[in-house]
């Protein structure tokens, strides 16, 4: 494996990103079945400018698999509509209570709580219909959703949500004035919620494209591996933004965390140190990839993304 990658997140983004939007949009096609406004709410939330980076894992992990972008659409299709409806649902006043998501008003606030909800709930379901009518053969579209449903499940991405809003007040209280034994230990809390809340579902990501690709279990094993360290990278990032970056850049709001009093990596370990932890994991992440050789050259410049993104 190089110890550059020839490719730029940028590039990728600008062929696959594309691609990812065609397929979602024609999947929320209008159907006679379903209401106009509960369309809308779900193609306004599906389809505004997010970055695409779980598709895009999928689409990526399936190359390195020696599987095609074409196989691999409807997984990449079905772990952006489960991300959509955890954002849309995540906004909510009960849950983060968000204004601004994607650069536009969040779900609710374009329309209303209740519709907000149902296309959330339309979401989620319609990620299990696209990946058990469109991924062949039978057995790989099973092993697709069985894995989706857990890693999105009470286990992981709803888990975590859970435990997350469960541990805020505590974990807040304890934030900063602990001893080193009492650091590990809140350190240990933050990755094991965001393990399952945020990186479940990257880790999922990958491996839907590479079931779509009939990886081998070697190769699942490497992409796992991976997707815990880019899965981290991202929530260390996401914290460091919360901190550093814009309401402009990030289309979120910012500075949110300390406003709340949440438990963050900048906060538990100072912004220095998240920097080289986040620096040492995509150093690891990029070794997860060697066994792949140059078709792991476009998922290796993925990693670099999520260190360096400012969005
Ligand atoms: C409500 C069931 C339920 C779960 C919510 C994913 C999640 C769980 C909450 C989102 C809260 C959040 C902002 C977490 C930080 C990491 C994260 C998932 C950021 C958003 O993902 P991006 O940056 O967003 O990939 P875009 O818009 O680019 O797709």
């Amino acid at each position: 494996m190089p110890l550059t990658s020839p490719f730029s997140f940028l590039d990728i983004a600008k062929q696959l990103g594309p691609q990812i939007d065609v397929a979602l949009d024609a999947r929320t096609a209008p159907d006679a079945g379903c209401p106009t406004r509960l369309r809308e709410a779900m193609r306004y939330s599906l389809l505004a400018p997010g970055k695409r980076f779980r598709p895009m894992l999928a689409l990526l992990a399936a190359e390195a698999c020696g599987g095609s972008i074409e196989a691999a659409m409807p997984a990449a299709c079905a772990v952006e509509m489960v991300h959509a409806y955890s954002l849309i649902h995540d906004d909510l006043p009960a849950m983060d209570d968000d204004d601004l998501r994607r650069g536009r008003p969040t779900c609710h606030k374009a329309f209303d709580e209740a519709t907000a909800i149902l296309a959330g709930d339309a979401l989620l379901t319609l990620a299990f219909e696209v990946l058990a009518k469109e991924v062949r053969p039978a057995d790989v579209a099973a092993a697709c959703c069985s894995a989706l449903a857990h890693a999105a499940g009470s286990c992981n991405m709803v888990g975590g949500q859970a435990d997350d809003m469960a541990a805020e007040g505590k974990l807040r209280a304890a934030q900063g004035d602990g001893c080193a034994a009492e650091n590990r230990a809140l350190l240990a809390a933050l990755e094991s919620i965001h393990g399952r809340k945020t990186g479940a579902m990257i880790q999922v990501s990958l491996r839907l494209g590479a079931l779509t690709a009939q990886a081998s279990a070697e190769q699942l094993a490497w992409l796992d591996s991976f997707g815990r360290r880019i899965g981290l990278t991202f929530q260390i990032t996401d914290d460091l933004l919360d901190v550093r970056s814009s309401e402009a850049a990030t289309g979120k709001r910012v500075g949110k965390d300390v406003e709340q009093g949440k438990l963050t990596f900048p906060g538990l370990i100072g912004l220095d140190q998240s920097t080289q932890y986040a620096q040492q994991l995509t150093r690891e992440a990029h070794q997860d990839l060697h066994g792949f050789g140059s078709r792991g050259g476009r998922l290796w410049a993925l990693a670099s993304y999520v260190l360096e993104r400012n969005r």
